[in-house]
């Protein structure tokens, strides 16, 4: 099983989708293991954001990301950090495939609702920023986990 790091930004909060955005996830059949509200800290964003520090348009990323309240979730699956980016879509909202997240409720390219990591690399360093304390993340069994999955074929 592979965990990844999804934000619901800003927007997302402020258009009332949160819960339509968490069911999308759910219906998957991913795990839903950790899970906060948080008004998060400008340096914490920043990191979040470092790769994209020399790009033109990082000050105002981070502003928008800092502008109010953020739902960070860790999601757990097989091949989650792929099967999550699929459900994101591109991240231009108007070009995101009729069926994603953003295809399905965003117009814009910047305020496209979502973050997934994109890599294991990334998805490690994510989740250490946004849920350092271990016990913030929680083990637990979903009674459907041998019907979502192939018991002998993708769960042994
Ligand atoms: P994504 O992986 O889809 O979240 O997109 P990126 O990591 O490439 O970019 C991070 C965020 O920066 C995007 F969600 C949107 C924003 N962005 C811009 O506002 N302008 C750009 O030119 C590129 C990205």
């Amino acid at each position: 099983m592979e965990r990844t790091l999804v934000l619901l930004k800003p927007d997302a909060l402020q258009r009332g989708l949160v819960g339509r955005i968490l069911a999308r996830f759910e219906e998957k059949g991913l795990k839903l293991v950790g899970l906060k509200l948080r008004q998060f800290p400008r340096a914490t964003l920043e990191a979040h954001y470092v790769v994209h520090k020399e790009r033109p348009f990082y000050p105002k990323l981070v502003q928008y990301m800092t502008s109010g309240p953020v739902v960070a979730l860790v999601i757990e699956g097989k091949e989650s950090i792929d099967v999550v980016r699929k459900l994101v879509g591109k991240t231009n909202s108007r070009q995101a495939e009729p069926g994603t997240i953003r295809g399905d409720f965003g117009m814009s390219f910047s305020n496209n609702l979502v973050h997934a990591s994109d890599s294991a690399e990334s998805a490690k360093h994510e989740l250490a920023l946004f849920f350092p304390d271990a016990n913030e993340v929680v083990e637990w069994t979903p009674s459907t986990l041998g019907w979502l999955y192939n018991v002998e074929e993708e769960l042994r």
